[in-house]
């Protein structure tokens, strides 16, 4: 995959209304443990996937790791102080397993825990609501090494790891969602095996995706049963996904991606059951036996919100017979059963990533998954955007960010109005942190960091951003 060194500008902020949101909407901002802690091993904690295939060799570009990170462990307090100059009614974080559960079962380590309620009760002093995220992607390494997410014991795992985690912050945590993203950690975890644990195996990546969910289920119950008040849900990252022309081929592609990339989640949590037709896409990649009498309905027991992550859409097209793949899905595959399907670029504006700007399809998403799938409420819990930034004379100007977030925010008022109970939205990232496989290569921050000194900038989004929260909206432009 190809990424510009200078990604076209997504336009110019130029007569656009004011927006105002619904009273109360949740204004935040989300990182992930992992992409900004550092404090590898430190205060008890063991490593997890991701430090192991960090420090694999080829694994993740120039080498990086998240040993360091943004130092947050260390800078807990002057971190939540830059929350609250930007006026952040709610900062999403995740709990690292490994610092507060080392090795993944048996008692909880006091000072892993100790460090996330000094976090919780700094934000709450700060007046900021914590939304606690249960896992993004740092599974202890033993029990990978004991067979991973592929392995049904893992989802049990999780469920007791839930537990020690809910007694110690189920007092002073309203918001919980238990996975986040868990198509990356199944797919591209163990199929593609460009994350941690850089497994590749279609089946394991079906499995691991199955016993995720069964382990969200377990996690919801033992919340519930743990603290009966918290509000409680799952984070889902969703595409639209369009076939490239009107050929029947393309239609049929996109109806597989979106099995895969949508309907392998939504349709279990919110439904109790997978979709026929993904079912019969895997037929050559698994039986499903890994499925067990009941599973199905622990994976859809009853959540309180859903959690989407919105970032781009796909565009595919039926496969060429003979033709080479498209390098960035070149085998091996993430799309098991799927893997001949050809993503198709359509030459519009991309950010750094080289993914394609696209703020109606969050609108397209918000309505889908309510209209199809849930009258809960919604939140965007990650949206947002890695550009290559420019530290001049102390400011970067990051005009491209900050054009995104007032899109798409465009779009989720749109969606909004359109009867989509959206309750809030989080903006990825807080700060620039590891980019998992890309390192520190790709900043999505709204805060600069620089990794040797560790100074903070708030970058032009970011005071943007604090306007918008200030406003409850957008300013005319
Ligand atoms: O950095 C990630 C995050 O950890 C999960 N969602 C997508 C972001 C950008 O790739």
């Amino acid at each position: 995959m190809s990424n510009p060194a200078s990604p076209p500008a997504v336009g110019v902020l130029e007569d656009r209304p004011p927006l105002t949101f619904p009273p109360g909407f949740l204004w935040g901002a989300a990182t992930a443990a992992y992409q900004i802690e550092g404090a590898a091993a430190e205060g008890g904690r063991t490593p997890s996937i991701w430090d192991t295939f960090s420090h694999t060799p080829g694994r993740v570009v120039e080498g990086h790791t998240g040993d360091v990170a943004c130092d947050h462990y260390h800078r807990l307090g002057p971190d939540v102080a830059l929350m609250a100059e930007l006026g952040l009614k709610s900062y999403r974080f995740s709990v690292s397993w490994p610092r507060v559960q080392p090795g993944g079962s048996g008692p909880a380590n006091g000072e892993g825990l100790d460090f996330y309620r000094r976090l919780v009760d700094e934000l709450l002093g700060h007046g900021i609501e914590p939304w606690l995220t249960l896992y993004h992607w740092d599974l202890p390494q033993p029990l990978e090494d004991a067979g991973g997410w592929p392995a049904r014991d893992t989802a049990a795992r999780f469920a007791d790891y839930t537990t020690l985690v809910a007694d110690a912050l189920g007092d002073r945590v309203r918001y919980w969602t238990t996975l986040n993203e868990p198509w990356c950690s199944a797919f591209l975890g163990y199929g593609s095996g460009v994350h941690a644990p850089g497994r590749s195996d279609g089946a394991d990546a079906v499995r691991a995706g199955h016993h995720l969910m069964l382990g969200h289920g377990l996690a919801v119950q033992a919340l519930r049963a743990a603290r009966p008040t918290a509000e409680v849900g799952v984070t889902v990252n969703l595409y639209p996904v369009t076939p490239a022309s009107d050929a029947p081929a393309d239609a049929d592609a996109a109806r597989r991606i979106d099995a895969l990339a949508n309907r392998f989640f939504l349709d279990p949590l919110l439904r109790g059951s997978y979709p026929a037709d993904l079912m019969a896409d895997l037929a050559d990649v698994t039986d499903f036996g890994h499925v067990r009498d009941g599973d199905l309905a622990t994976i859809s027991t009853p959540l309180d919100l859903v959690g989407v992550n919105y970032y781009s859409r796909h565009v595919v097209a039926a496969p060429v017979p003979g033709a080479e793949p498209e390098p960035y899905w070149r085998a091996p595959s993430c799309w098991p059963g799927s893997e001949d399907v050809r993503f198709v670029t359509r030459g519009v504006p991309v950010t750094d990533m080289n993914w394609e700007i696209d703020a109606p399809g969050l609108v397209e998403t918000l309505r889908r998954v309510h209209e199809e799938y849930t009258k809960l409420p919604l939140y965007v819990t990650e949206n947002g955007s890695a550009f290559v930034d420019e530290v001049v004379d102390g400011r970067v100007d990051d005009v491209d960010r900050l054009a995104y977030f007032d899109a798409h925010l465009r779009a989720a008022h749109e969606a909004i109005e359109a009867g989509v109970p959206l309750r809030g939205y989080f903006a990825w990232s807080l700060m620039d942190n590891f980019e998992w496989a890309w390192g520190y290569t790709k900043r999505f921050g709204m805060i600069h960091v620089d990794y040797d000194s560790q100074a903070r900038i708030p970058k032009s989004s970011a005071r943007w951003y604090a306007e918008v929260i200030r406003r409850n909206g957008l300013a005319a432009q």
